[in-house]
């Protein structure tokens, strides 16, 4: 039972943080299902099992008991996130402590299922045991709906999420939309005016003032995975306008810092480059001066500062699943 809600948290979690279609909705409601019912059977294993685990090895006791309370506070912090009750400190973050956390908590994990004494066989699976796991399940599906209901009730942040479980901050308002990088990344040092930025498309020169005058709006939401999203009127030019009919394996699109992603050709149908936002040209920090707008797609995706359009041999899917720097 801990087995499997362990790792369909694990999983569930890890792909309603990547995707950004509606299936994460399914995935959402299945980690915090999977997530609250961890919580209900940690509760139940301090009052039974950790009794026994007790009279183990020392060493396996001290993990055991660490395992279950980082259990404890990855999905407490869910739940902060989640209800909008605590959204952490500056970048230690409720949504990247609960990520931190479960990054920690795997290899432990593995620990707890390798060296508990006695392997679950199949024969094990009876119906009280199928009667248990259905209680739990059950208690966490529940505990699940009363937090919804409490959050809406309460007039919490919480009771206003969006499909992928991120809150909104700064829609239709860019001086208050955040600005983040992946992991490390930088603005690149100013070029001065954006006459001066280099952006070539399929080799070929583009120019900025070109792109401004030949935007309209493109209204679109960034949902960045540290769990916040913002809606805005992108003005922005289709990039399938700027490279007409191609084919190739993928387009790989190149920031000015290095940072890239590939996309698959038929994706180009739905990406933008956008030099403004309600009439504005963009912030720095939010891409300036040209910025990929990529609905349906997470943050990650939204490639800033834009350098480089171009055909690639590789398929899209042969990259890593979220950028490297
Ligand atoms: N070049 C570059 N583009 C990037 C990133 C980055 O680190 N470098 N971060 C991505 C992520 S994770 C998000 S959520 C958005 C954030 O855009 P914003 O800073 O305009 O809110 O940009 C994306 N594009
Ligand atoms: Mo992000």
């Amino acid at each position: 039972m801990l087995e499997v809600l362990v790792v369909g948290a694990l999983a569930s979690g890890l792909v309603s943080w990547g995707i950004g279609t509606a299936w994460s909705k399914v995935a959402t409601a299945i980690h915090a299902v999977c997530g609250l019912s961890l919580l209900v059977l940690a509760a139940a294993k301090i009052r039974g099992s950790v009794a026994v685990g007790m009279r183990r090895r020392r060493v396996n006791r001290w993990l055991s008991v660490g395992f279950g309370l980082l259990v404890v506070a990855t999905v407490t912090l869910g739940v902060l996130h989640t209800t909008g009750l605590w959204f952490g400190v500056g970048y230690g973050t409720a949504l990247w402590t609960h990520f931190l956390l479960a990054f920690v908590l795997t290899p432990l994990f593995v620990w707890h299922v390798v060296s508990r004494p006695a392997r679950p066989k199949l024969a094990d699976l009876d119906r009280r045991a199928v009667l248990r796991a259905g209680v739990v399940l059950a208690a966490g599906a529940a505990l699940y709906g009363a937090q919804e209901v409490a959050a809406r009730v309460a007039g919490l942040a919480g009771g206003s999420r969006r499909f992928t479980g991120s809150h909104e901050v700064g829609s239709f308002d860019p001086a208050r939309m955040p600005t983040v990088s992946w992991i490390n990344d930088r603005a690149p040092a100013s070029t001065g005016a954006a006459t001066d930025w280099h952006l070539d498309v399929l080799g070929e020169a583009v120019d900025v003032a070109g792109l401004a005058s030949r935007a309209r709006p493109v209204l679109a939401a960034l949902d960045c995975t540290g769990g916040w999203w913002s809606r805005q009127s992108w003005d922005a030019v289709p990039l399938r306008d700027l490279i007409g009919e191609r084919s190739a394996p993928s387009i790989e699109i190149t920031s000015a810092t290095g940072y890239s992603r590939r996309f698959p050709l038929s994706a180009v149908d739905d990406l933008y480059l956008a030099v403004g936002y309600g009439g504005r040209p963009l912030r720095r920090g939010h891409g300036a001066p040209v910025r990929l707008v990529a609905p349906g797609r997470r943050g990650p995706w939204w490639i800033k500062w834009v350098s480089s359009v171009q055909l690639d041999d590789r398929p899209w899917w042969l990259q890593t699943p979220f950028p490297l720097e």
